[in-house]
């Protein structure tokens, strides 16, 4: 990847409470198998007040106070959270119970874990906004399963589930029904609607490359494109928070919800056109400059990969004059394939210069103005089917073309090397 300066001594934000981590601050968990166990009975024998305050009601249990609170649970209740391993809330180094010294920290406000490496390389939230049915959930569905191979192959790294329901909710989500049942996802519930809908996918990307490997935490959130139709609503169900403590947006556009594209373009199965981009764009960028105190006249200092989705849709031979100015032709420089194993820069400026001429021409330069007001910007074009559905299967299951392109680009402006 291209040499760019790395950050030492990032925030560690905890990407299922959103809470800023004083690293100085964070509590500890001992995974001696008993001493939860044992620090229930003690704090029950010598009738010790502050401990007693995590024993759950019938004196066997240790109750994990602060995970109740996180997830609307009554501490003292009886469906308080248990904690199976015992939990130190201090910075000591060391199990009050086995005397043992401790290594798994975990985040002071909700009790998950802060993985190894937090420290120096931060972590990166990543989110995945656009309107209704442009094609988010299909995106990160391919994605994940694409960096996966393409960094692995290319990047000397590996990218792991950071926790059980991460691996549970991908396979059960997303790639057993995509990948091997080889149907169509769903659309996304509202982030408001269930508990589940907030926790994101959480994955460890370790890059091998160079002297000292480099640790990564991503957490993906898939969000409902009716949750961003209104900065009302985004507030409503807290979607301000973790846009605004986002590292790299990718903000994906249907080209055939747009409409001069949608009036020229023949295909099966066209949506309508849709939510206007410029709009939900708009949304988006007053969240993060109220919510980050940015002028009018500042630029927002999160990078956006802005990516038309479903690119092979415009791939097809023109029927006719109209329909060839919303198309990519053959001299297009989406068919020139990046370079491996690198990042390869010149590729992507030559997609971005193309893309943001047919932007200007389709969508029209008042989206283009939004996008500027990003410091760091850049267009892509992605289809994570590689084809146009006609039914709710897929009988050829799927090709993807070009979609880590826009991670990748963040992944650089994260000092990737
Ligand atoms: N041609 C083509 N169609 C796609 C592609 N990806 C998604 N689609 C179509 O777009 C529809 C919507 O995709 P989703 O991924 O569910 O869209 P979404 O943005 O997650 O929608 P919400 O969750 O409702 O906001 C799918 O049902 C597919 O029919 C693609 O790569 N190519
Ligand atoms: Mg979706
Ligand atoms: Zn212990
Ligand atoms: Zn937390």
């Amino acid at each position: 990847m291209a040499k760019k300066e790395v950050q030492t001594k990032k925030d560690y934000v905890c990407p299922y409470c959103f809470t800023k981590v004083d690293m100085n601050n964070i509590h500890y968990i001992c995974t001696g198998p008993t001493c939860a166990k044992t620090f229930a009975s003690n704090a029950i024998s010598s009738r010790n007040e502050k401990e007693m305050m995590y024993v759950s009601k019938n004196g066997v249990n240790e109750i994990d106070r602060e995970k109740s609170l996180v997830y609307g649970k009554d501490p003292y209740g009886p469906d308080a959270v248990i904690a199976k391993q015992h939990i130190i809330r201090n910075s000591s180094g060391y199990c009050d119970i086995c005397r043992r010294p401790v290594y798994v920290r975990v985040c002071p406000t909700c009790h998950n874990m802060i993985p190894p490496g937090a420290e120096e390389e931060g972590n990166r939230i990543f989110v995945i906004l656009g309107p209704k049915g442009v094609g988010k959930s299909h995106y990160i569905a391919v994605l994940i399963n694409q960096l996966k191979n393409v960094i692995s192959s290319e990047f000397h790294g590996v990218l792991n589930a950071a926790n059980d329901s991460t691996t549970i909710k991908y396979r059960d989500v997303y790639y057993h029904r995509l990948f091997e049942e080889k149907r169509k996802l769903q659309p996304t519930l509202s982030f408001g609607s269930s508990a589940d809908a907030h926790e994101p996918l959480i994955f460890f990307l370790r890059i091998l490359n160079g002297d000292k490997p480099q640790v990564f935490t991503f957490a993906f959130f898939d969000t409902a494109g009716e949750d961003l139709v209104s900065t009302n609503r985004m507030m409503q169900v807290n979607l301000n928070a973790f846009i605004s403590l986002a590292s790299g947006i990718v903000y994906l556009v249907d080209p055939m919800q747009v409409k001069y594209i949608n009036q020229r373009l023949h295909v099966d199965n066209k949506p309508g056109v849709g939510a206007s981009a410029t709009d939900v764009l708009n949304n988006i960028c007053q969240i993060i400059r109220n919510n980050k105190k940015i002028k009018g006249k500042d630029k927002i200092d999160i990078p956006i990969a802005v990516s038309l989705t479903k690119s092979d849709v415009l791939m097809k031979v023109p029927e006719n004059e109209e329909e060839s100015k919303v198309l990519f032709g053959l001299g297009s420089s989406l068919h020139i394939p990046r370079e491996h194993g690198k990042y390869d820069a010149e590729n992507f400026e030559q997609i971005d210069a193309e893309l943001e001429e047919y932007i200007r021409r389709t969508i029209g330069p008042e989206f283009l103005q939004l996008v500027r007001s990003f410091k760091e910007h850049s267009f892509f074009a992605v289809s994570a089917l590689g084809c146009n559905p006609t039914g709710s299967t897929l009988p050829r299951g799927v090709s993807p073309q070009r979609v880590e392109d826009p991670f990748l680009w963040l992944l650089n402006r994260e000092g990737m090397r």
